[in-house]
């Protein structure tokens, strides 16, 4: 018999309780207490409904959503989001932090199968080892949804997937760096985790655009974690060699790696945004502040708010509606000369 989905589970929760409803009544009618006949129907709101069970949308629905940790001001921004709008519209969401670890969202993911949530939600910290628990969750006829991140498992283990293009925002971050220095840069390269989807593919997007400017070269690259601490302790140790005299840009996967480097910078005696040029990703508030003090340079937006598109998302599968396999959210670039006049729009 195919694993119940959550309308399954809600109906067989409800007709469980309309039995129930139905063995007493009838108990009291065979002991002449109660009267007339009980309803049978399964559509709440159908004629002759006694209303004695609340209909699947009077249930709260109950969402587990595995997060990867709270690394980065943009991770706390996309928390943020997801708890804020699953309170706003009433929904019972399990949220657990993984604190970057991959086991603990898996131990979670299973976690929400032994709890029959209604949704499975979750952001990969890395792209690979998904395959089995996401096996499970659809044997338990539960629906999951992929939010920031995109896992590398067959598609048809996931409802959809709502983020950015990574690789798009890559080459947006090369493509201005681009203009901006003529095609002509000596670059150090701060990674985001290692095997994540967003410092994979930024890394590829980056690399499209440096392979049509020969003038531009990563002369160094590591992984900064995503971190400030990470990112500042990866720079001053770079500055503190040969290499480091030769860089003139720094390319961050992301804005908290950049700014810790942007400390080591100053420290090490050199101005941020003028000897060493900046480019990061994200867009955060603490960005553009960076810009508007001539720091950093260039940031490229990528939206946290994934609360809503998440949760409509949900909306529409219990609808019945088909979603496409990727919702992309748009990404815009920002740099210094716009950052004074975008920072009181900025939402994160
Ligand atoms: C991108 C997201 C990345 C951010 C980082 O969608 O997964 O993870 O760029 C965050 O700030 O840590």
């Amino acid at each position: 018999m195919p694993a119940l989905g959550p309308e399954g589970r809600e109906s067989m929760k409800i007709t469980m309780h309309r039995w129930s409803i139905g063995a007493a009544l009838a108990l009291l009618i065979a002991a002449g207490c109660g009267s007339g006949s009980t309803s049978t129907t399964t559509e709440p709101g159908a004629a002759g409904t006694t209303g004695t069970t609340p209909a699947p949308s009077d249930k709260k629905l109950v969402v587990g959503f595995s997060q990867i940790g709270a690394e980065s001001a943009w991770r706390t921004a996309n928390t943020e989001s997801i708890k804020s709008e699953a309170a706003a519209r009433g929904i019972d969401l399990k949220f657990s932090d993984a604190q970057q670890k991959q086991d603990n969202q898996i131990k979670s993911i299973k976690t929400f199968i032994a709890q029959k949530v209604d949704y499975i939600a979750f952001s990969p910290v890395v792209e690979t080892g998904w395959g089995p628990v996401l096996q499970e969750a659809k044997a338990a006829g539960i629906p999951v949804i992929v939010s920031d991140r995109r896992p590398d498992v067959p598609e048809d283990l996931y409802v959809t997937f709502i983020g950015a293009d990574f690789i798009k925002e890559g080459e947006m971050a090369a493509e201005w760096l681009a203009k901006k220095t003529g095609g002509k840069a000596v670059i150090a390269e701060l990674t985001g985790t290692p095997g994540s989807a967003p410092a994979n593919d930024r890394k590829k997007g980056f690399e499209n655009i440096l392979a049509k400017n020969p003038g531009m070269k990563i002369a160094f690259s590591q992984t900064g974690e995503f971190t400030r601490a990470k990112g500042k302790e990866v720079m001053e140790a770079l500055l503190k060699t040969p290499k480091g005299a030769e860089i003139n840009v720094l390319f961050a996967h992301n804005d908290d790696m950049a700014l810790g480097a942007i400390q080591a910078i100053e420290e090490a005696g050199k101005k941020p945004g003028k000897d060493i040029l900046v480019v990061s990703i994200d867009g955060v508030k603490d960005a553009f502040v960076a810009m508007t003090e001539g720091k950093l340079n260039c940031t490229v937006e990528c939206n946290p708010l994934l609360g809503p598109p998440l949760f409509d998302a949900i909306e529409k599968i219990r609808k019945g509606e088909t979603l496409p396999k990727r919702t992309i959210i748009p990404d815009g670039v920002f740099d210094e000369a716009v950052a004074a006049k975008e920072l009181p729009n900025r939402k994160y």
